[in-house]
């Protein structure tokens, strides 16, 4: 039909200019863009009714198929809150008007104690391996916006969720992001950035690191969680200098690691608090206490934030925890009576065990005292009615938790990187080696120097973890045969200094006899790093993918290069998925099942599928038959089973 128009159009006819021909008659254009996202569309669709899904870590089909029901919000007289605008009000506002100290001044002068929801980054990244797609998380918005005003800030962003838009599900994290500050326009927004190493798993010059944040702050974050996974203020100050640059509130961060109470443990008291000193020294608008593992008891918590609000009066205070040996809910309310301005929670259907402790609980548990959090527990509630169907939805990528796991305070695994070993070991059928896994976790730690433990230095101490077990290897033999061992790369990128200095330095002589002829960084890597040439990836972009690339893809490409080619390539192929429903990206539709796609504001396709021929046995190909707006169409797909 396409062509049809084309030719008979009178402009085409008479033989006039073709470029104002493009100008003049765009409907034409769009009529071959939509046809062409079309098409593409239905390779992935007939892809999958041949092959099934291809999607990275997904095991079955999603439990829960149906219509995912949004829930409406009623006021306090049982009328029905307009939700077709977002709510236009809340601390986002203040940040807006007066600038990152306003917004610390506010925080800290709020009488209750607020609270962050994690649902959208740190939750599904723990519980879900980070896959919910930004079509879910959009659906949603407006409703948070009104739900959740008086939140301290939607945690939405960063951490692993931007690689694993790109890698996994095949979209762009930026877009996300914009799309989601669009319907919220009144909660901060806040993500996670590891320091020196940007929302990579090391260190990238210094101007990757300001040019990431300047326009993760111009689409739309607010807070920056900027942590370091060693707690080397050297790395963590590369990423708050970048939040100050772009004019984000910095949230400068310390890991909370042990037991800060116990005297046998490395970290104890007085190392938080001269951390606390030099962050404070960087002129952070608001501190963070991060226990990614949740490890952090209630009376160290109480300690520990008591003992900074009575050296800090003016510092806001924020706390994040795992929930991973249930003691999530009492750890954030001593933190709140101790004193903190604000602390984590999720989603009641996204929370507990490895994720965040759950936002009623918190709610109920501080009802009736002075550390009101300003929401209204009928609209979490409410809320929660989303997420617990779209947990069904996104059952494939369960990792079946059943409890939680009170060796945490042994193998101080984060709460994110449990789920993922246990998941591995769970589809490994390794019953007893998980235990064994666990243990050399504590094992390698300790081989480590006791390191503090988060992404990227998480994955190091998980990989040595594993090496020790698949070979066998006592501590004692790491030890021994050191020089001659094939170490992981991580481990090996550890000990050279790439991940930044631990506290106490390296394990000697393990990271001599370990590293070899390997240079051996005693400086933040970043000093040693060539800057980003930024025209030059510009011109390298398009040249591999046309038109001018964004300074979003760009950011994109120096964080991941190799993913987001991947990326490019996979979309050049079957367009921009993030359009399709999840049931259809994670499953087929049974043969005759309506749905509709829409591929832009008023696009709508209708689509149906028909039928999947038969295998043919000199091309090991199909045909699949989809009825798409009313007419008949064919994809062939490559029969991989
Ligand atoms: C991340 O870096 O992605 C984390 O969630 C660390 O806790
Ligand atoms: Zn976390």
């Amino acid at each position: 039909p396409f062509l049809a128009s084309l030719l008979t159009h009178p402009t085409f006819i008479e033989g006039t200019c073709w470029t104002t021909f493009i100008d003049d008659t765009p409907e034409l254009f769009d009529l071959v863009g939509s046809q062409n996202r079309a098409q593409k569309l239905l390779l992935y669709l007939g892809d999958m009714a041949v092959n099934g899904s291809s999607i990275k870590g997904q095991i079955g089909e999603p439990k829960f198929k149906g219509d995912i029901i949004i829930p409406d919000l009623f006021d306090g007289e049982g009328n029905k809150i307009d939700v077709s605008q977002p709510c236009e009000k809340g601390f986002r506002q203040v940040f807006l008007e007066g600038g990152p100290k306003a917004f610390a001044k506010a925080v800290r002068q709020y009488p209750g104690c607020l609270l962050m929801d994690t649902t959208m980054r740190d939750a599904h990244q723990s519980l879900l391996a980070t896959r919910v797609r930004t079509v879910d998380l959009v659906n949603i918005a407006k409703q948070t916006s009104h739900a959740l005003a008086n939140l301290y800030s939607l945690e939405c962003w960063g951490g692993a969720t931007f690689d694993v838009a790109y890698r996994f599900l095949y979209e762009d994290p930026w877009d996300r992001l914009r799309k989601l500050r669009k319907a919220i326009p009144n909660i901060p927004f806040q993500m996670l950035l590891r320091g020196a190493n940007g929302v990579a798993y090391s260190s990238l010059p210094d101007n990757a690191i300001d040019h990431f944040v300047l326009h993760a702050k111009k689409n739309g974050v607010d807070v920056f969680r900027v942590f370091d996974a060693l707690n080397d203020i050297n790395q963590l100050e590369v990423g708050i200098k970048a939040v100050q640059k772009a004019g984000g509130i910095c949230e400068g961060t310390v890991c909370y690691s042990g037991d800060m109470l116990n005297p046998k443990k490395k970290y104890n008291l007085p190392y938080y608090l001269d951390l606390v000193d030099k962050l404070v020294a960087l002129d952070i608008d608001v501190l963070g206490i991060k226990d990614m593992a949740g490890v952090l008891k209630p009376r160290a918590a109480t300690i520990l934030i008591g003992s900074i609000r009575e050296k800090y009066p003016d510092l806001p205070i924020h706390v994040h925890t795992h929930d991973s040996a249930g003691t999530g809910v009492a750890s954030m309310v001593a933190c709140a009576m101790a004193g903190a301005d604000a602390v984590d929670a999720a989603t009641d259907s996204l929370s507990g065990m490895t994720s965040q402790p759950s936002i009623n609980a918190i709610l109920a548990s501080l009802d009736g005292t002075d550390k009101d959090t300003g929401l209204n527990p009928a609209h979490v509630r409410a809320l929660d009615t989303y997420w617990s169907q779209l947990r069904l939805l996104y059952s494939p990528f369960e990792a079946h938790l059943t409890g939680p796991d009170p060796e945490v305070y042994e193998h101080e695994i984060p709460g994110g990187q449990l789920t993922n070993m246990m998941f591995q070991a769970s589809q490994l059928g390794l019953g007893s080696q998980w235990l064994e896994t666990k243990k050399a976790y504590e094992q390698a730690n300790a081989l480590l120097g006791d390191i503090v433990k988060v992404t990227p230095t998480s994955k190091v101490v998980g990989d040595l973890a594993q090496f020790m077990v698949s070979n066998k290897l006592t501590p004692a033999d790491v030890l021994e045969r050191a020089s001659e061992l094939d170490f992981p790369g991580s481990v090996l990128e550890f000990l050279e200094g790439l991940m930044g200095q631990p506290y106490g330095g390296f394990p000697e002589p393990l990271r001599s006899k370990a590293l070899r002829d390997r240079r051996k960084l005693d400086k933040r890597p970043g000093l040693s790093l060539e800057p980003i040439d930024f025209a030059k990836i510009r011109k390298e972009l398009s040249r591999k993918f046309g038109a001018n690339p964004t300074e979003c893809d760009i950011a994109g490409y120096v964080m991941y290069p190799k993913v987001f080619e991947d990326y490019k390539k996979f979309i050049a192929k079957y367009g921009d998925l993030s359009v399709l429903p999840t049931k259809y990206f994670l499953s087929k539709p049974e043969i005759g099942e309506e749905f509709h796609v829409e591929l832009e504001k008023g696009k709508v396709l209708i689509l149906k599928l028909l039928a999947v021929g038969p295998l043919s046995e000199n091309t090991g190909q199909r045909e699949v038959f989809y009825e798409m707006n009313g007419e008949v169409r064919q994809v062939t797909v490559d029969d991989k089973q």
